[in-house]
């Protein structure tokens, strides 16, 4: 049963991980240790990501440091840090990432769940300094314990994640997660190296003022969501696009709005990865409040086919702006 003392904003996010650990009878610590990992790596990409800026002088990414070192592009340099906090944290069996085209095998044989990641979504942001983000996708293996994780694994569909989140590198750095019991929202303080509970329960209003597409494929967009576009244009909504998917999710979840990544000519099936893009700010959004399809379907009952890297649509946020689409799209 849930505590009836809701967890005092500040609490850090071990304090929290910890007591939801004991509310929950059948959690047995991995899951808690996974979320540590988790942050852990958010933490390093974080240092990372703000030292960015500092490349032009220390040498730009993908050429040699003052060490001599090859600097590895921030996105791979985030999937580097990553895996080996997942891997170091013995939890994981394996890591599914945007960054490498096969499932990554931790070693972790008797872990008992598998991550899919995008490490560092938006690599075109971070050449501009633009807020990023990870977003992170949690599943209890299926395939034997003992033995290596499978492609199977991460197929199990989006309603079988037992945790989903991002990371936020914006202006200042947030962890946002759920396990299924809501949505918690932490911030990172720099000089403590510590996130703190800033967000307890974090619901997207069911209207918003806010609609974020790219609008440069107008032509190139089905007839459906050029009639929703309009009409949002005709109710004089706001329209914002960071075009970073982590950066416009998180703003329209505090303002309400729709984000919309529609098929295009050229992308049939949308532009962003299912597995661990669209599952897991789905699932996010549903504890939130808030509703996500893929056009005429709830997007967590879009079955993966057997490519990791799928592509689905996505129209995510507000509940009553989603359905609105949703209607226009089965009509
Ligand atoms: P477009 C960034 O490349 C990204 O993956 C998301 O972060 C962002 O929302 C989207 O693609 C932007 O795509 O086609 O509008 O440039």
């Amino acid at each position: 049963t849930e505590n009836t003392l809701a967890t005092p904003v500040g609490t850090t996010l071990e304090r929290y991980i910890m007591r939801k650990q004991s509310e929950f009878a059948y959690a047995t610590g991995e899951l808690s240790q996974l979320l540590r990992d988790i942050a852990l790596a958010g933490k390093i990409v974080n240092r990372d990501v703000n030292r960015a800026g500092l490349s032009r002088i220390t040498g730009a990414m993908g050429e040699k440091n003052i060490q001599g070192e090859n600097q590895q592009k921030l996105d791979v340099e985030a999937n580097i840090r990553f895996v080996r906090a997942l891997t170091n944290g013995g939890e994981a069996c394996a890591v599914l990432s945007e960054e490498d085209e096969d499932i990554i095998q931790t070693g972790n044989v008797n872990g008992k769940y598998v991550v899919a990641i995008d490490p560092l979504d938006g690599s075109s942001n971070i050449d501009v300094n633009v807020s990023i983000g990870t977003i992170f996708s949690i599943y209890r293996r299926v395939s034997r314990i003992g033995g290596p994780a499978r492609k199977e694994d991460f197929l199990q569909g989006g309603r079988a994640q037992i945790a989903a989140g991002y990371v936020l590198y914006g202006s200042s750095t947030m962890l946002v997660y759920t396990t299924g019991h809501g949505v918690a929202g932490f911030t990172y303080e720099n000089s403590l190296g510590e996130f703190f509970l800033s967000h307890p329960d974090i619901k997207i209003p069911r209207q918003g003022p806010v609609f974020s597409c790219n609008e440069g494929n107008w032509f190139d967009y089905p007839e459906f969501v050029r009639t929703f576009l309009t009409t949002c244009k005709e109710r004089r909504l706001t329209a914002r696009y960071v075009g970073s998917l982590v950066a416009d999710y998180h703003r329209n979840l505090f303002t309400g709005g729709i984000y919309l990544y529609p098929p295009t000519v050229d992308k049939p099936e949308g532009k962003l990865r299912l597995l661990y893009e669209c599952y897991p700010l789905a699932y996010l959004i549903e504890q939130a409040g808030g509703v996500a399809v893929s056009g005429a379907d709830v997007l967590l009952d879009v079955p993966p086919t057997r490519d990791l890297h799928q592509r689905a649509p996505i129209f995510v946020g507000s509940a009553d702006l989603v359905e609105e689409l949703r209607c226009i799209a089965t009509k």
